[in-house]
């Protein structure tokens, strides 16, 4: 990829998407295209066509999806099968049809077996079922990462597939009920009364590893540069905590003094899900964000935000005001 080069980031307002954009900017990358959801509907198979037309980028960078925490998975399964299969189809065709020369698509750890030995290497795949709070989530990523090689198989499209673990980062979402663990639990944490317990979900047993997105924005343009073969690469910290030592920091960086309880008949979804990383540790990245250090980043992130929400609220309900009369 050379400076000039037409870049494509879908997804360019999410959590990685936006970080992608932050690392290639870094980086002196100028030329890149980007569209909103309200420009681009990516699940439009003619919209698709047309923007790729008219655009021809070089290099495409597939971050957009719908994603969310394991209620919002477990919730709206048919929303996440469907829009995901359809975004990755349309971009990963148009994308071939229009002649960009590499394509890096963004999987996910959740697309390997709910009792995958760990450390999960990327042979595992397909290897036993899934685990059942984010199936449709994961079956539409698999397709994805079918899709890139058996294009790479059949045309030659050298079209790469990454599968991250658990992301954090500015930017996230901080919905309480669709957030997922790290966003919500700032939140909660940050919101909380003294008084009262913040609830948390599941046992706090499962154990998760957390990478901060700017992580996974160098790891993937290192990538892009340096890896050019079909089968899919891990992408990790190799730090893995509890949910409950997890919490601990997060409240021990927000500064709550008050209760905690856990609502157990909230889901705990996958045990463990602790990438191996020694595919890409081979072909020479590492993460450089330790979790503490991320943690406390995005949680003076998000005071900021909050700040601005609070001083922006009075002008914007005042414009309200006066539309309406
Ligand atoms: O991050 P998370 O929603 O998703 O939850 P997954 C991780 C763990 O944190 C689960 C617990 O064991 C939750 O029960 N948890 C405790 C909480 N309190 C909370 C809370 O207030 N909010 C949330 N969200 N969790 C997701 C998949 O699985 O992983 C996605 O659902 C995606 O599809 C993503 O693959 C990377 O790690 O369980």
């Amino acid at each position: 990829m050379n400076k000039e080069a037409k870049i494509y980031v879908a997804g360019h307002r999410g959590l990685a998407g936006s970080a992608l954009v932050r690392a290639l900017k870094a980086q002196g990358y100028r030329n890149l295209v980007l569209r909103t959801h309200a420009e681009l509907d990516l699940t439009g198979q003619a919209a698709v066509a047309d923007f790729f037309n008219r655009e021809k980028p070089a290099y495409v960078f597939l971050a957009a999806a719908k994603v969310g925490g394991i209620l919002a998975n477990g919730t709206c399964p048919a929303e996440f099968i469907r829009e995901n299969i359809l975004i990755q189809a349309n971009v990963i065709h148009q994308a071939r049809l229009s002649g960009v020369k590499k394509l890096l698509f963004l999987g996910s750890s959740c697309i390997y077996p709910r009792h995958c030995p760990q450390p999960m290497r990327e042979e595992y795949l397909l290897t036993g079922p899934l685990e059942q709070t984010n199936e449709a989530y994961a079956v539409a990523k698999i397709a994805g990462i079918k899709m890139c090689q058996a294009y790479h198989r059949q045309y030659g499209a050298n079209f790469i597939s990454v599968m991250p673990t658990n992301l954090y980062g500015p930017g996230d979402s901080y919905d309480p009920q669709n957030a997922h663990v790290i966003p919500a639990l700032l939140r909660k944490f940050h919101e909380a009364l003294p008084d009262k317990p913040v609830v948390l979900w599941g046992t706090g047993s499962p154990r998760r590893e957390f990478l901060h997105s700017d992580d996974l924005a160098g790891a993937c343009l290192y990538l892009m540069q340096v890896y050019d073969r079909p089968e899919v690469i891990n992408i990790g910290s190799g730090e893995e905590v509890t949910i409950r030592e997890l919490a601990a920091t997060i409240r021990q960086i927000v500064g709550h003094r008050g209760p905690v309880a856990w609502d157990k008949t909230k889901p705990d979804g996958a045990p463990r899900k602790l990438l191996d990383l020694s595919r890409l540790h081979r072909l020479g990245w590492r993460h450089k964000i330790g979790l503490k250090e991320g943690l406390a980043a995005v949680y003076a992130e998000f005071k900021r935000g909050n700040k601005l929400r609070t001083r922006l609220f009075p002008v914007i309900l005042k414009a309200s005001v006066n539309q309406k009369r």
